[in-house]
Parts: C-alpha cells; sequence; structure tokens
C-alpha cells in the first residue's frame, strides 16, 4: 500500500512542477525599497521635561438679528467656547514615559456665532502617565505626586470664552455692540519623574545575578545573560504571600565604581528606589564580594544620604560554584549576610521570609 502511494507521488509531484513552468503566471513583486536603517532600540523614559500648552478661549460673537417679521430683534451673538486643559493622569497602563511628547497642546475653543450659537467647548488632553509619577514645575518644587490609580493633575488650565453681546443686553443697553475676548490659554514647563512603586529593590554590580533573582521570586520576566549590562531599564515582581499580602521587587541596572559621575548606566535610576521600604544587596560570591559592597555603598551614599539609611539586606549569590562558597563564608566572618543560589533556587525561601520582615517593619 505504502509502495503505491510513494508512487502516486513520485509520478504526481514531477509532472504538477512541469505545469506550472509551463503556465503563465503573474510574476510576484519583490520589494526595491532599501531597508530601513532606523535605529530600532527602545529606550526607557523615566524622566521627561513636558511644555504644557492649555487651549485659548474663543471669542465672543457680536451679531444683530434682523428677522422679517422684527427688522431689529436684538443682539444674538453668542459666548465663545473654552480652551482644553492638558491634564497628567495616573494610570496602571502604561510604564514609562516614552509616549510623551515635549510640548503637549491642547485646542482652542471654537468662536461664538450669531443666532446665540456658542462656539464648542476643545476638548482636554489627558496625558497617561505611570504610577509614581511626580511633577516638578521649573523651580524643581514638587506640585504633585500621581501615586493612586485615575489621580490627576491639571498641568494647564484652558482660557475661558469670551461672552457675545447677547449677555450684555440689559435694561439700558438694548443694542450692545461689545464682546469679549476668549482668555489665554494657561503655559507651563514641568519635569515629570517616575519613581517606581516597588517595595523592596535590587543593587548589585552588573551579573551579579539580580535579574535571575527575580525571575526566580517573581512571575517578571527581565533577560537574563553572562554580559554586564543585560538590564537596561527596572523591571519589578510581584511576590505573593499567603495571607493576600503583595510584596513589588524591582530589578535595577547594575551599578559600577564611578556611577555617581555617569559611568556605566549612572545612578539615575536609583530614583526608583527611593521609595522602598528595603534595599537588597545582591552580592556576586564569585567575584570579591567585599569590593562590591563597598562600591554599592558608596555609590548609595552619593546619589542620597536618606537613601544610604533604607534597611537593608546583603545576599551572596552563586553558592552553589565553589568560588561563590568561598566568597560567602568570607563575607559571613565579617557580616550578616545570608547566601542564595539565584540559579539553583538554593535558600530562596529565607530571602522571601527576610523581605517580608522588611517590608512588615518599615510600612
Ligand atoms: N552559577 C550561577 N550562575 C548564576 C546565578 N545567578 C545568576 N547567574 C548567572 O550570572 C549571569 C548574569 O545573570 P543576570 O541575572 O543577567 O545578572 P544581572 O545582575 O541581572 O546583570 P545586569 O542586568 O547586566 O546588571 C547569567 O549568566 C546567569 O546565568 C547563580 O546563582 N549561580
Ligand atoms: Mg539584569
Amino acid at each position: 500500500m505504502k509502495f503505491i502511494n510513494l508512487l502516486k507521488v513520485i509520478s504526481i509531484v514531477p509532472s504538477q512542477i512541469a505545469r506550472c513552468y509551463s503556465k503563465e503566471v503573474p510574476k510576484a513583486l519583490r520589494s526595491l525599497k532599501a531597508k530601513s536603517t532606523r535605529n530600532t532600540v527602545q529606550y526607557y523614559i523615566d524622566s521627561y521635561r513636558i511644555r504644557a500648552v492649555a487651549g485659548n478661549g474663543g471669542d465672543g460673537c457680536i451679531s444683530f438679528l434682523s428677522a422679517w417679521c422684527k427688522d431689529q430683534a436684538g443682539p444674538d451673538g453668542g459666548d465663545g467656547g473654552h480652551g482644553g486643559h492638558v491634564i497628567f493622569k495616573a494610570t496602571h497602563s502604561v510604564k514609562s514615559l516614552n509616549h510623551c511628547k515635549t510640548v503637549t497642546q491642547a485646542k482652542h475653543g471654537e468662536k461664538g456665532y450669531n443666532k446665540d450659537c456658542n462656539g464648542k467647548n476643545a476638548e482636554h488632553v489627558v496625558v497617561p502617565v505611570p504610577l509614581g509619577t511626580i511633577i516638578k514645575d521649573q523651580s524643581g518644587r514638587m506640585v504633585a505626586d500621581l501615586s493612586t490609580e485615575g489621580v490627576m493633575f491639571v498641568a494647564a488650565r484652558g482660557g475661558a470664552g469670551g461672552r457675545g453681546n447677547k449677555f450684555f443686553l440689559s435694561d439700558t443697553e438694548q443694542a450692545p455692540d461689545v464682546a469679549e475676548l476668549g482668555a489665554q490659554g494657561e503655559t507651563h514647563t514641568y519635569t515629570l519623574e517616575v519613581r517606581s512603586m516597588a517595595h523592596v529593590g535590587l543593587l548589585g554590580a552588573p551579573n551579579a545575578g539580580k535579574s535571575t533573582l527575580l525571575r526566580a521570586l517573581t512571575r517578571a520576566r527581565p533577560t537574563v545573560a553572562a554580559y554586564p549590562f543585560t538590564t537596561l531599564r527596572p523591571h519589578i515582581g510581584m511576590v505573593p504571600y499567603d495571607d493576600y499580602e503583595q510584596v513589588a521587587i524591582a530589578d535595577l541596572p547594575g551599578l559600577i565604581p564611578g556611577s555617581h559621575k555617569n559611568y556605566g548606566l549612572g545612578i539615575q535610576f536609583l530614583q526608583h528606589v527611593e521609595r522602598c521600604r528595603g534595599l537588597v544587596f545582591l552580592l556576586d560570591g564569585a567575584d570579591e564580594p567585599r569590593r562590591q559592597y563597598d562600591t554599592l555603598s558608596h555609590e548609595l551614599a552619593q546619589y542620597s544620604e536618606q537613601l544610604a539609611k533604607r534597611p537593608q539586606c546583603v545576599v551572596v549569590n552563586k553558592i552553589d560554584l565553589p568560588e561563590g562558597k568561598r566568597g560567602f563564608e568570607d563575607m559571613k566572618k565579617k557580616m550578616d549576610v545570608i547566601g542564595i543560589s539565584a540559579k539553583t533556587g538554593l535558600n530562596l525561601a529565607e530571602l522571601l521570609r527576610i523581605i517580608r520582615v522588611m517590608y512588615d517593619e518599615n510600612s
């Protein structure tokens, strides 16, 4: 049976191919356009300067109605519409400021028309920002902290619409030929900064295993690779506990000596741990953990003295390797540390317990 099928295939296929070649078939058009050379790398923007320009109000109208039955039927100029506001709204659905525009402008209100027609109000422009965004004005003063879902901040108020001449009709003035101009909308410049709402921050040198640890503890999936600066932006994962409490852990790009002088990725990402209740220093046991600890402490102190005083927990990673184990034993003699292996899951339960204690003590 199989033999017959095989024969069929052999007999059909060459004849079909032959027919394809003999038949006139439209030719597929291949793209002649050169491939784009645009850099497709996406950057994570966590600080942005925005000029919020609100819309102007529409002008009021001066008009007098002249009907067929009544020549001078009185003023009928409508009011102008209001200009749109620019509003920042905190929402879960965005995680960065990549979508923000340098100049965010709302539309102007429509002018008033005759026959008592008022101009249309302009729509407000609502810019979604991540939860935990703080807004600073030009002098650097914090003017808003959008840390709850749905909270809004009116960044620039639209101008009010001008009144038409109908509004100025009175007993003494039956034919007012005045109307108001629409008010100018506000223009303000703000700096938006995203401060992630994690409870615990993971700090460490590049390649210490921060992303591996976050993957092991949570469902977050930051990239893991054996080269430094794999992680270019903060990642947040949630650890659920059996009392329905959830602790958010942030994995930050690695810190190197001189990060405060903007070496490597710099220390600007530390703004994400400013709200953390505690910090976990993750040291690579196989690569001079003591030196790593000193570097991290120094860089943290350079960023903020206050942050350096936050509750800390020192964790030595990679104790599944012999050199990692040795580094852990050395560190244990000098300070209170916990040894884990993010890759094999060794001692992670103990780390989760410590994280919960840190979370509860500093709530
Ligand atoms: N043997 C062993 N290797 C580990 C362990 N944890 C992480 N690694 C390896 O270390 C390398 C770096 O891990 P990452 O999680 O990318 O390190 P990172 O700290 O996030 O690095 P950056 O994002 O570059 O700052 C990877 O090759 C991991 O497989 C561990 O516990 N044991
Ligand atoms: Mg990483």
